[in-house]
């Protein structure tokens, strides 16, 4: 009988390890169902003596374990090789292949929310090319060729020629926008303008040389730093929590007058998170604004430097690395 019993194993083990998964029902008749050769010994052990009962008992059962664990390693074997796509046979029983859900990226997501803000004060959205003239970048906002805040913007020149009016480069800022559009459309103005930026510039955990910023138009008249502030200090809270600690620091750009870098408190230190000022008159006339009529604020503020400061993180290259542990937070 135990001759017997480790025979059968022996070819079960033979025949479903090298067998497919078409086979299985078979196989699974042949080795345990209710005529096969395992059953029929199975059924004679109850006639043997007590000691070899027992035995044989405990052998049958455990080649039947073993069998039938084979025969479920043959249907697992066939669900990987479905998951991998390479089954030539489709087993509607397997379970599907899930595809992994694509999600926004935080600094899209953190625009969507910024836009759909100034919707509700009554700003609507502008755009302007990456690759910018120089007058735009540059000289309408009066940082004409010597000025020593050129120095600040380190730049990707795209093509430049000594007094060419034509020169081109990766914009420094989304300042720009704000001349082509008072060029293109008469006062009042409530524009926001978001966008990729470019410095040439060594990076660090706060730095990119890649980055974006959200820009900010508000042309109307009597608008005074009181408004600048108002809608500043309203619109970092919605990102950040009515808790954030922030402050107006005076500072210096050659557009605006007068001019502040709005700083956040984080991670210990204050961290710059706009500048902003009253738009200066003479930008005001290069955009066909008349400064005696009208006068206005605008901001520039980095995206990321704010998604570090609602998140808590510590490296601004987190954002344009492939990491999906970090992406898949958000
Ligand atoms: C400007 O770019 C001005 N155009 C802002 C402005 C607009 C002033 C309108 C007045 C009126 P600044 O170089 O400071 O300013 O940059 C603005 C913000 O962009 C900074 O406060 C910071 O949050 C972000 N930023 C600047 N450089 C980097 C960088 N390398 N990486 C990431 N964020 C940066």
């Amino acid at each position: 009988m135990e001759e017997k019993l480790r025979t059968i194993l022996k070819e079960a083990r033979a025949e479903i390890v090298s067998a497919n998964f078409s086979d299985y029902e078979q196989l699974r008749i042949k080795y345990l169902g209710r005529k096969s050769a395992l059953a029929r010994s199975l059924r004679k052990i109850k006639d043997l003596p007590e000691k070899a009962r027992r035995d044989m008992g405990e052998l049958g059962n455990r080649i039947k374990r073993e069998i039938i664990q084979l025969l479920n390693d043959l249907k697992d074997k066939a669900k990987d090789k479905a998951r991998d796509g390479r089954s030539a046979s489709f087993d509607p029983t397997c379970p599907g292949i899930v595809p992994d859900l694509g999600r926004l990226h935080p600094i899209t997501q953190i625009i969507d929310d910024l836009i759909e803000y100034f919707r509700g004060l009554g700003f609507s959205v502008a755009e302007g090319p990456e690759v910018e003239l120089e007058k735009y970048n540059f000289d309408l906002l009066n940082i004409p060729d010597n000025h020593p805040a050129r120095d600040e913007w380190d730049t990707f020149w795209v093509n430049r020629k000594e007094g060419s009016k034509n020169n081109t480069l990766l914009r420094t800022h989304t300042s720009p926008v704000q001349l082509r559009y008072m060029k293109s459309h008469k006062a009042p103005i409530r524009i926001i303008a978001p966008g990729r930026t470019f410095r040439y510039e060594a990076e660090d955990a706060t730095h990119g040389s890649v980055f974006y910023q959200l820009e900010g138009l508000m042309i109307d008249k009597n608008i005074t730093v009181a408004n600048l502030k108002a809608v500043i200090d309203a619109m970092v809270k919605h990102i950040l929590g009515e808790d954030v600690e922030t402050r107006l620091r005076p500072s210096y750009f050659p557009f605006t007058e007068p001019s502040y870098e709005v700083d956040a408190w984080f991670g210990g230190k204050w961290l710059e998170l706009m500048g902003c000022g009253m738009v200066s008159r003479k930008v005001l006339k290069n955009g066909g604004v008349d400064p005696d009529e009208y006068s206005g604020f605008a901001f520039g503020m980095g995206i990321e430097r704010l998604i570090m400061l609602k998140y808590g993180i510590k490296d601004i290259r987190y954002f344009y690395q492939p990491n999906f542990d970090f992406l898949k937070q958000f």
